[in-house]
């Protein structure tokens, strides 16, 4: 299925004004409302209230494209110690929804055997995992929100290596700008290096308790409750570490790189 872009003819105030009305709606006590009025971004309202807004809510739509031109807002809201909302296991949505730049019947079928996640660039020991050896790290479970600049969110359960575990374990120069991830159906993105350390950035092995499906990017996908789903790469064969801007496929057509939620 192919896309197209949802953003450049979004008519700004609207879109302000109606989330706006929303969140008088939704965020009772008047000191969080002001200062969601102030940061109005996705990232505000996610980072808030990501467990309380509903499948359906217009308002992660609308926010989405507010993000567009609000990445030193965004980057300002997400203190590297910032922790994005985790929701009640009673919220996971089962079967965690699928979205990619093909349709589902051309998932990619990755063999977990002979796979190697290859992390190089500005690393002192470039490294090629297998499975076995991520499987050895440390696990963490995370319950959030994952929102889709399309118009679709979803709480999932996710557990996996702490994304900084592995970074470090490759010796990485954590002062580095970027990290870009390249992924087996072509798809590729990159992130900042803060976000990279979060606490809640996690190499993903599992997805509500099970290995993850090919669907979901069997054998590793990257999962970042403070980014929007097209920076959460799934399928990833190759991670770089770099100053040397990588962009992305989502990114290159215009969406935004920050991309926070
Ligand atoms: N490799 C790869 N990763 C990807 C994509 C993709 O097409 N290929 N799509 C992104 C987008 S836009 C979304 S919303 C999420 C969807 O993840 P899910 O299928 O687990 O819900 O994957 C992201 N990561
Ligand atoms: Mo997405």
């Amino acid at each position: 299925m192919s896309r197209r872009l949802i953003l450049p003819t979004v008519d700004a105030p609207a879109v302000v004004a109606e989330a706006k009305r929303l969140l008088a709606r939704r965020v009772t006590h008047p000191g969080r409302r002001a200062f969601l009025q102030r940061t109005l971004t996705l990232g505000g309202v996610a980072m808030i209230s990501g467990c309380s807004l509903t499948e359906d809510d217009h308002v992660e739509t609308a926010l989405a494209a507010v993000s567009r031109w609000n990445d030193r807002a965004q980057a300002a809201l997400l203190d590297p110690t910032r922790l994005a909302p985790t929701c009640d296991e009673s919220m996971v949505v089962r079967p965690f929804p699928f979205n990619a730049h093909y349709p589902e019947a051309e998932v990619r079928q990755v063999n977990g055997a002979t796979w190697r996640l290859e992390l190089s660039g500005r690393v002192s020991q470039p490294s090629r995992w297998t499975l076995a050896d991520l499987n050895a790290m440390p696990q963490q479970t995370q319950i959030t929100r994952h929102i889709c600049v399309e118009g679709w969110s979803a709480i999932g359960k996710w557990s996996g290596v702490p994304f900084a575990h592995v970074l470090k374990a490759a010796g990485a120069d954590l002062s580095a700008k970027y990290v870009a991830f390249q992924c087996d159906d072509g798809y590729h993105t990159s992130i900042d290096m803060a976000t990279a350390l979060h606490p809640q950035t996690q190499l993903s092995l599992r997805c509500d308790g099970e290995v993850l499906s090919p669907r979901h990017g069997y054998p590793l996908k990257l999962r970042m409750p403070t980014k929007l789903g097209y920076k959460n790469p799934k399928h990833i064969r190759a991670i770089v570490v770099t100053n040397t801007y990588p962009g992305g496929y989502w990114e290159d057509q215009g969406y935004h790189w920050f991309g926070g939620s």
